[in-house]
């Protein structure tokens, strides 16, 4: 039976038939703590450990407003004070700003869409240790006095090996490039989780707003963190090897970090704020009692600023000598990205005029943020007029005007965010009495500090200074700061005291549903989720479906229990979410806990120039990495199942429809970005010394590049050989695919050697030039996907030979295939810019 959103109806199952598989459902002991793990308990595992990190970084600042109380102060010395700045506004935006929000969604989306998880458990588990031991390890770089003091952009030349020898910079380069690879893992799993694992009927506009979000957060991060990937490693290069893109005696310029780093730093603004606005959108409805004013428009505003936002990198930088015509350009832009914002907030405000107002803890919140948020908002405007900008660029007015955006913009929905959801997993709401208090003490703190920190940055005083004379006549308003930062202080004390005193997990018998929401999140959940999925016909199903809870929980939905016996959730169309297979969700497992601790011990081990030890880690993470790989790929290992309602799914699937396939191209769309940034900055570093460039007879040579190109073009066309003939045999592996891969592999590794050869043979050295210097960082960027192609490779011979691939269960063999592709285009893009791009200008 079909109804008219084309879905057919549940039919309820006979009795006996659902009690046999309730008895199916309840998991073992064991098998309860690993599910937890890998879902609702990681999330909330991730979300305390970026609070964790919110209070370590609120200390550092209280230590520094309390060394700034009064005038020549001498509690807190220049150099620990260098340290206290850099690492608070490294943590807060590293480490708690991006991962609290990638936290939460851990723990929401699944929920949000009725999935009984994200597609990539052990990724987003990943995720977190990564996170979780990395950021440890970098907090404790400030107890050995190598805590990075460079300031949280990292300016070069002062961080480059001249003025910062020694290997707190490198902490700074290491750690946050290791702790962005976390946030990329994260967001691969948000964007496929988003798009792949929704409830049955929750069509793309009846996704919640905050879904919507945190897709565009997740975009954003590909496309924005390659390009600090990229900067990172430039400068670590320099400092390690000297290889010189920003000294500009040899041919760099660092103005170019700067380029790199805010092309990253402005998106991650937003990157903070688009999951905040998420959140207030679920929020406000809620609280309102009445649907989202202007759904349609809010979703456009969400993705129009995060497209926007990548275009306005340059107001960072009004003080640094750009052309009159560009400054226009990015002050006008930098204007205009306020109107998608406006529209939120109206949009906000209209729902809030459109119901009858609950005036909870949450409520409080979020009108804390609009004031707040909509502060920072306007001396935003402010800052994008530049004769403005030169007047009052590094001074507190900017520190002023960016603690609004921050703690408007995200600590406020924030805490709306842990007020309203937390009852979905614990047994106790936080209280109520409580959390006024907790919001007024933060809110008045917030004005307190902040507010007058504008008069204190019109009036002078620069940021980054650890003291000040009295003559200035700053201390009464440093004074007024600091005792605003304590009553901030106060609020987040007072709230942690309410969580460890009504916060307890609990997956069945949490408080549930008290503030009336609409949404999937709220209905009741078990030890692995919701007992069946349910369809979904509208934007707030829970108030438009009637008897939904009861009948989710009774198992009248589809995979009502563990119809394979293990953890399964159904994968859906990305546009119109019609069922399209059943996946079967990995079981418990350590590799991927492993794979992250390795990971971080071979960071640290570099930074800390432990070389042996670093390499034995880095082997160690590779084979916890193969070994959590080795059972991903489960192949047709079931029959079809009937999920409920006369819909069979296969258990199964591969090509474009299955999600790894999709993960896969994500990957690459990230890998493509930062190369994407290395080649730019190659154009930059021309446009900056042009007379640098090869020309005449020092043009380079074109036989050993073409001879690169050749050798990369046939390995990819000798697997794409194996793909076909493994198709032909579905049910063993075949040799011709086996031969072609090794062959393939061969003629790779000979095209990267022909490309290494290239440059060397020409007499170029790194050393010398930021243009030699460039061609060779290209090279590295395709000899680290060369060796990730070669480990691909191995991996899928050797599954072949194990028996675990054949024509059918072939996703690993795709995947690989996939990025043996982008392989080749990134070699041939590299090739084509250094044989051709001199000869082109030359
Ligand atoms: C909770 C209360 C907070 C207080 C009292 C506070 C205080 C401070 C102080 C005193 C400085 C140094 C100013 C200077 O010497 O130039 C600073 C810098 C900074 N803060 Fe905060 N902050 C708070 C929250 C946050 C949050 C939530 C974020 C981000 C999510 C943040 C991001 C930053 C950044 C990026 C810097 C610049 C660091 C640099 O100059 O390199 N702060 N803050
Ligand atoms: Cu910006």
């Amino acid at each position: 039976m079909r109804d008219a959103s084309g879905f057919p109806n549940p039919v309820p199952r006979p009795e006996g038939e659902l009690e046999a598989l309730r008895r199916a459902w309840a998991p073992p002991q064991g098998w309860r703590i690993i599910s937890a793990i890998n879902n609702n308990f990681i999330g909330l595992f991730y979300v305390g450990t970026a609070l964790l990190f919110f209070v370590l970084a609120g200390i550092l600042a209280l230590m520094m407003r309390t060394q700034l109380a009064v005038p020549e102060n001498d509690l807190i010395g220049h150099r620990l004070y260098n340290q206290l700045f850099t690492m608070h506004g490294t943590i807060m935006m590293f480490l708690f700003a991006v991962p609290v929000v990638e936290a939460f969604s851990v723990f929401l989306l699944p929920n949000m869409q009725a999935a009984r998880d994200l597609p990539f458990p052990r990724l987003s588990a990943y995720a977190f240790w990564a996170y979780f031991v990395g950021g440890l390890a970098f907090f404790c770089s400030l107890f050995f006095g190598v805590a990075p003091d460079g300031g949280w952009f990292m300016y070069p030349p002062l961080t480059s090996y001249t003025f910062s020898p020694g290997i707190a910079a490198d902490f700074w380069l290491l750690g946050i490039g290791f702790i962005e690879i976390s946030a990329i893992a994260g967001a691969i799993e948000i964007i496929v989780g988003v798009l792949k694992t929704r409830a049955p009927g929750q069509s793309l506009d009846k996704l919640p707003v905050y879904a919507w979000a945190m897709l565009v957060f997740a975009f954003m991060i590909v496309f924005a963190f390659p390009a600090i990937i990229a900067a990172t490693l430039l400068l670590e290069l320099e400092r390690a090897l000297h290889w010189p893109f920003f000294i500009p005696e040899r041919g760099g310029d660092p103005v170019l970090w700067q380029h790199l780093f805010w092309f990253f730093g402005h998106p991650e603004v937003y990157v903070i704020f688009i999951p905040a606005a998420g959140m207030v959108s679920m929020i406000v409805p809620t609280m309102a009692q009445t649907p989202l004013v202007a759904y349609r428009l809010v979703v456009v505003a969400l993705l129009g600023t995060g497209f926007f936002s990548f275009g306005l990198w340059v107001h960072h930088m009004f003080t640094t000598g750009i052309p009159q015509l560009s400054l226009s350009f990015f002050s006008a832009a930098s204007m205009a990205v306020a109107i998608p914002s406006g529209i939120q907030v109206f949009a906000w405000i209209g729902t809030i005029a459109a119901g009858r107002l609950q005036w909870k803890t949450p409520t409080y919140f979020i009108f804390g943020f609009l004031f707040i948020f909509v502060l920072g908002g306007l001396t935003g405007v402010m800052v994008a007029m530049v004769p403005f900008d030169w007047q009052v660029h590094d001074t507190y007015f900017v520190v002023a005007h960016f603690h609004y955006v921050l703690i408007g913009g995200m600590v406020f929905p924030l805490f709306a965010a842990i007020y309203y959801w937390f009852p979905t997993t614990s047994k106790f709401a936080l209280s109520e009495r409580i959390g006024k208090w907790v919001f007024w003490l933060i809110f008045l703190g917030v004005n307190i500090t902040f507010f007058t920190m504008h008069i204190t940055g019109l009036i002078g005083m620069p940021r980054r200074v650890y003291t000040y004379v009295t003559e200035m006549g700053w201390g009464w308003l440093n004074l007024i700061s600091t005792a605003g930062s304590y009553l901030i202080a106060a609020g987040v004390l007072l709230f942690l005291i309410d969580l460890a005193r009504n916060f307890r997990f609990s997956f069945d018998e949490a408080v549930g549903n008290i503030w009336n929401a609409g949404t999937l999140e709220w209905l009741p959940t078990e030890a692995y989720q919701t007992r069946s999925i349910p369809i979904v016909r509208s934007r707030e199903p829970l108030w438009e479906q009637p008897n939904l809870s009861e009948d989710v929980k009774a198992g009248r939905f589809y995979l009502p229990g563990a119809l394979m016996g293990g953890r399964e959730t159904i994968v859906t169309s990305p546009i119109d979410a019609h069922p399209q297979y059943v996946l079967q969700m990995p079981g418990p497992g350590w590799a991927h806990v492993l794979a992250a601790v390795f990971t971080a011990a071979f960071f640290m081990g570099l930074t800390v120039q432990l070389y042996v030890p670093a390499a034995i880690c880095g082997v160690l993470a590779v084979v916890s990495v193969i070994a959590w790989l080795w059972d991903s790929d489960p192949g047709p290992s079931h029959p079809p199942v009937n999920i409920g309602g006369g819909i069979v799914l296969p258990v199964y699937l591969t090509g474009p429809i299955n999600h790894s396939w999709w993960a896969m191209i994500i990957l690459m769309l990230v890998a493509g970005a930062v190369f994407a940034c290395v080649a730019v900055s190659y154009f930059y570093i021309w446009t900056v010394h042009p007379a640098l460039w090869p020309s005449g007879s020092l043009l380079p040579e074109w036989e050993w590049p073409a001879l690169a190109a050749v050798l990369y073009l046939s390995s990819s066309a000798l697997v794409v050989l194996g793909s076909r003939s493994l198709a032909r045999t579905p049910q063993r592996s075949s040799w011709p695919m086996r031969l072609a891969l090794l062959l393939g592999l061969v003629l790779m590794l000979g095209g990267f050697a022909a490309q290494l050869y290239a440059p060397w043979s020409a007499g170029l050295r790194p050393t010398e030039t930021s243009y030699a210097a460039l061609v060779y960082m290209m090279t590295c960027l395709q000899g680290f996907i060369a060796a990730v192609i070669l480990l691909m490779a191995l991996f899928t011979l050797a599954r072949s030979l194990a028996g675990k691939l054949d024509g059918m269960r072939r996703s690993t063999f795709d995947n690989t295939m996939l990025f043996w592709h982008y392989m080749t285009g990134q070699g041939l893009a590299a090739l084509a810019l250094y044989a051709l791009f001199p000869r082109a200008i030359g």
